[in-house]
């Protein structure tokens, strides 16, 4: 018998009939869609040693077959909706990875989504990071929306003909034919996806899972999808299954690691306690890289003020920040406990009520006054609760200035100074205050009216844009010493100055450009890694230009030598700054330098395929000339992690 299907005039059917009839079209379609998205990504996030390879794209297909195996149960109309929704999940995911990665050099991982009010704070910054090549995430998705609608259409009419005409496989038979689909592609999706995985973990990405302090080099082996996998499973067994604590041994271990850096010998030397009682005032500038001092730009000078204040100071030219993702706040977290931020999310937002050894609670309890000032929501990093738990008296957040001076995200670093040295003036002295800036944050865009240096060719870059907003801060800063004379506050204060991060600008071509010489990938990588930390004694003794090399870890024990204060015990893992000596200096990605030696990690984190240099000459060496200080690097990050996250300090000030 003919159905009524089969007799339907050919000349009418039009060819997405045919399209629709082929089974698992929708499938398909869907799967090479997203592996081309992924391809994409992998080519505009463009970092060479991660560059998918062969491996890369099996995992890919795996992982795309285990996000989507459960769309084979469906029936096809049921199919072809759910693969549309699932592309456009995946496909937001994928771009919130990318414009992300733009910015941060990292993937968005659970911990920084519960951070997202950061993310959508950066409001302007994120316009900035969107280029117009990204359509083609989106292309097929403005292609798919007719074809979709379509398919339901038409093959709704289709299925309504063959339930008239009782034609076609039993509903039983069918169902028993998706359930042994959707068994077959997850199958199919576990094994493309785990069994190179697992090869790679047992050749050459040995234990990855373990340290895994950068997520980029995750990426490397698990693949995009592959990565938010992991990212989930480490999330929900961290927060959810874990007991959060570590076995007996784990903990010794770490306990012994503090023994030994607390029995390294010290040098001792004048400047111990040479200043105790005095005021301390730390200001953290905003993306202020080391490389803007003493510079020059048409003639003029971009920091003059500041260029001013280094020749009456100790300027460590050699200083590194050991920011992860959680930037400003992980600045401010490993500059105030000497521990390194986390590999993923911000110690702010993930474990603020942790306990730490902090400067603000060390001097509080010797008598200081104690105050942050930070001219933003006060809930942006979870400050408020932190700074709590940190043993501030006193938080001055956006709600406490006038905004007088609209700049920006909220208030111009000028006035900000201005009304926080007004409030300091109030304070009961000794004090230590805490300044965070911002006005230069990305994108750095500053209104005309402040844009007063003649920055030339960078002229409409975010380069020059940058140039513009650090001479603003810099102008500020002037002011602020100014005040602090008038006040009397000068010569009675330790002021350190130092940068939180980079400037997430990374152009090598406009930093050669602007410091009229070609730089090797070595330099430049220090160059963005590198802060001013500027520290001026109240009675302007032992200015100069120190080169010895430090960190944020470092500042705390620095300043608590100079008001003679033993860190012995307590668990910091930075050095003293004003001793002599080659010290480590750790990096949240695992590169580290000792001053002699310049470990760069691979993006893939095998020991052998990262970068050695002589830290004097720039030149490559022997990788194997940094298997030292790269292991020490690796073990301080561990057990940085392990004391953080296990709430370690908390557990052996309870058993002493
Ligand atoms: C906002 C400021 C900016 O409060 O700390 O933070 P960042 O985006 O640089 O981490
Ligand atoms: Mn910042």
């Amino acid at each position: 018998m003919n159905t009524p299907y089969q007799t339907a005039p050919r000349a009418k059917r039009v060819p997405l009939h045919t399209l629709f009839r082929i089974r698992y079209v929708e499938c398909i379609l869907f799967i090479a869609l997203i592996l081309y998205k992924l391809f994409l990504f992998d080519r505009f996030m463009d970092v060479p040693l991660v560059r998918m390879d062969r491996w890369d794209y099996i995992i890919g297909v795996g992982s795309i077959l285990l996000c989507s195996f459960w769309v084979w149960l469906l029936p096809p109309r049921g199919r072809w909706i759910s693969v549309f929704i699932l592309n456009v999940l995946l496909t937001s995911v994928f771009y919130a990875d990318l414009v992300y990665y733009r910015y941060f050099q990292d993937f968005i991982s659970i911990p920084v989504l519960m951070q997202a009010g950061q993310v959508s704070s950066l409001g302007h910054s994120i316009a900035s990071l969107l280029f117009w090549k990204d359509i083609l995430f989106f292309i097929d998705i403005v292609l798919l929306l007719p074809l979709t609608i379509a398919a339901w259409i038409i093959l709704g009419k289709e299925k309504a003909l063959m339930r008239m005409a009782r034609t076609g496989r039993s509903r039983i038979q069918k169902f028993i034919t998706r359930v042994v689909m959707s068994a077959i592609i997850f199958g199919l999706g576990a094994g493309l996806t785990f069994l190179p995985i697992q090869h790679a973990t047992n050749t050459w990405a040995k234990g990855i899972f373990v340290g895994n302090w950068w997520n980029v080099s995750l990426y490397n082996v698990t693949g995009l999808i592959g990565f938010h996998g992991y990212d989930i499973n480490r999330y929900a067994s961290e927060n959810w299954f874990s007991k959060q604590t570590l076995s007996a041994e784990e903990e010794e271990e770490v306990k012994q690691w503090f023994t030994a850096k607390h029995n390294e010998p010290q040098v001792t030397n004048e400047l111990f306690g040479a200043y105790k009682g005095k005021n301390i005032i730390v200001i953290q500038a905003e993306a202020f890289q080391n490389f803007m001092i003493n510079q020059k730009i048409n003639g003029i000078e971009v920091t003059p003020h500041l260029n001013q204040f280094v020749r009456e100071s100790m300027y460590f030219n050699n200083y590194y920040h050991q920011t992860g993702q959680g930037r400003t706040s992980d600045a401010d977290f490993s500059s105030h406990t000497s521990l390194h931020p986390l590999p993923t999310g911000s110690v702010f937002i993930r474990y603020p009520n942790h306990a730490y050894d902090v400067l603000p609670q060390i001097l509080k309890d010797k008598g200081y006054s104690t105050g942050v000032y930070h001219a933003y929501d006060a809930s942006f990093w979870n400050r408020y609760n932190m700074y709590n738990q940190m043993g501030y008296d006193r938080f001055y957040s956006k709600k406490d200035f006038t905004i007088d001076e609209p700049l920006g995200w909220s208030l111009g670093d000028a006035s900000f100074f201005r009304q926080s040295l007004d409030y300091m003036k109030q304070t009961k002295e000794p004090f230590y205050s805490f300044l965070i800036t911002l006005s230069s944050h990305h994108p750095y865009e500053l209104p005309a009216s402040k844009q007063v240096l003649d920055v030339g060719k960078f002229k409409g870059t975010i380069f020059g844009d940058y140039l513009e907003s650090v001479h603003y801060v810099d102008e500020a800063f002037g002011q602020m010493v100014e005040q602090m004379k008038a006040d009397g506050l000068w010569e009675n204060t330790i002021i350190a100055f130092y940068g939180d991060h980079d400037n997430s600008i990374r152009d090598k071509s406009a930093m050669e450009q602007f410091l009229g010489t070609s730089i090797s990938d070595m330099k430049f990588e220090q160059l963005m890694n590198q802060v001013p930390m500027i520290v001026h004694f109240p009675d302007g003794k032992h200015a100069g230009t120190v080169d010895r090399v430090g960190g944020q870890l470092d500042m705390t024990p620095s300043l608590l030598y100079l008001l003679g204060i033993p860190t012995d015990s307590y668990y910091m893992m930075g050095n003293n700054l004003f001793t002599e000596g080659d010290k480590l200096v750790v990096l949240r990605t695992g590169a580290v330098t000792d001053g002699q030696y310049y470990y760069m990690p691979a993006a893939d984190g095998i020991f052998e395929n990262g970068t050695c240099y002589d830290a004097k000459t720039g030149d490559k060496t022997d990788v194997a000339g940094c298997r030292s200080i790269a292991d020490q690097a690796k073990k301080q990050l561990e057990m940085s992690d392990k004391v953080i996250t296990y709430d370690l300090i908390r557990r052996f000030r309870e058993k002493t």
